[in-house]
């Protein structure tokens, strides 16, 4: 006769040491399943006297109901153990940020860029854009480039594919100028704009590369002439370098979209290889202007006896670098975050008058 209570301490003590409900079920299977050890008991009865039956069947039944219970009892520990496992496994903070903070930064071109539209903005100057990719005609004809000015030759412009058709040379914008061309071409006077963007020239080493940026200007209106030239750019480089009593000279130039043509310099120093504004007896040349030819006058379809003006330019990347202290043209070029980290300005601080250009 087996020993019915050997069978429960061992049935008991395996189910209390199964560490997974696959366990838990292996052992109902083997108790209680279809050739299971107390399925052969319970089965095993028939064979029984009507007396031995009488005295076997409450045991082996009992026997039946506890393993059972104990076999339940485990299987729901189990499980609540593997869904809280899972719960802490597979737990996601909900508070924390979608992604991390301050990563992206506003390049120094752009801030430098930002700021000047804001203090031409408060002088009265409207935006203008234009297309990167010009013709020969607005890029260089209507701003009265001979035809064979070198400025034309390969060394300087990046041209495009000539059309199979007509055999037209598209080209980079060498300059913003360009859309100036346009804003004569399609406003009437009075004209007051600044053309902010990208230009391409073949050019490329310590101090130049293939793509730049400028800020070009263009005042259309009667009666105008070189004193108003004079106190719109005195004014733009007092805000932007944040000086009282700019001390400028104009230089004469040559460019050929305006007669007369000049560069205008900042008095500077520069001992102790330290660069200090508006003191000392050296110059740093800030920018060219001048008063817009008569040829680009009536290329443009304005009466040069009606109508005059005066325009200027400056590279925007070169008085980003002086301005903020970037000693070197490259990495300004390169998009290493690292490097923004350290130059870029906050997205947040976008210059304008009432809050400071700066
Ligand atoms: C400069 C310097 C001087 C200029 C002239 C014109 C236009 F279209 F009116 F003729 N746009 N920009 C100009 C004049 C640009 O950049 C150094």
């Amino acid at each position: 006769m087996i020993d019915l209570a050997q069978l429960e301490l061992d049935l008991i003590n395996a189910i209390g040491s199964a560490e997974t409900a696959t366990a838990v079920e292996d052992i109902r299977v083997a108790a209680l399943g279809k050739s299971g050890s107390i399925s052969g008991l319970l089965k095993g009865m028939g064979a029984l006297s009507p007396d031995e039956r009488r005295e076997q069947g409450p045991k082996i039944n009992g026997l039946r109901d506890r393993v059972g219970s104990a076999l339940a009892a485990r299987k729901a520990e189990l499980e609540a153990a593997e869904l809280e496992a899972r719960l802490q496994a597979e737990r996601v903070d909900l508070s924390l940020p979608a992604r991390p903070r301050r990563r992206g930064s506003v390049h120094p071109t752009m801030q430098v860029m930002d700021e000047m539209v804001a203090i031409f903005a408060e002088m009265g100057f409207a935006v203008a854009e234009g297309p990167d990719i010009e013709d020969d005609f607005h890029n260089f004809t209507a701003l009265n480039f001979p035809p064979k000015h070198p400025a034309r030759e390969m060394h300087d412009t990046f041209f495009l594919k000539p059309n199979p058709q007509t055999g037209e040379r598209k080209v980079l914008r060498t300059h913003t100028s360009p859309v100036q061309v346009r804003t004569m071409q399609s406003q009437e006077p009075p004209i007051r704009i600044i053309a902010p963007g990208r230009t391409f020239r073949k050019d490329s080493d310590a101090t130049h590369t293939p793509m730049f940026h400028q800020i070009e200007g263009l005042v259309i209106d009667r009666d105008i002439h070189m004193g108003h030239l004079k106190w719109v750019l005195e004014t733009f480089v007092a805000r932007f370098f944040e000086i009282d009593d700019v001390q400028a000279r104009f230089r004469p130039h040559h460019f050929p979209f305006t007669e007369p043509s000049a560069e205008m310099d900042i008095r500077c120093d520069r001992s102790g290889g330290k660069l200090t504004l508006n003191t000392g007896d050296d110059w740093l040349e800030i920018l060219g202007c001048g008063m817009v030819h008569p040829n680009v006058l009536r290329a443009c379809g304005l009466d040069p006896d009606e109508w005059q003006g005066f325009a200027f330019g400056m590279g925007v990347d070169r008085l980003a670098m002086l301005k903020y202290g970037v000693p070197d043209l490259r990495p300004m070029f390169e998009a290493d975050v690292r490097w923004l980290a350290h130059y870029g300005f906050s997205a947040y601080a976008a210059p304008n008058p009432a809050s400071g250009l700066s």
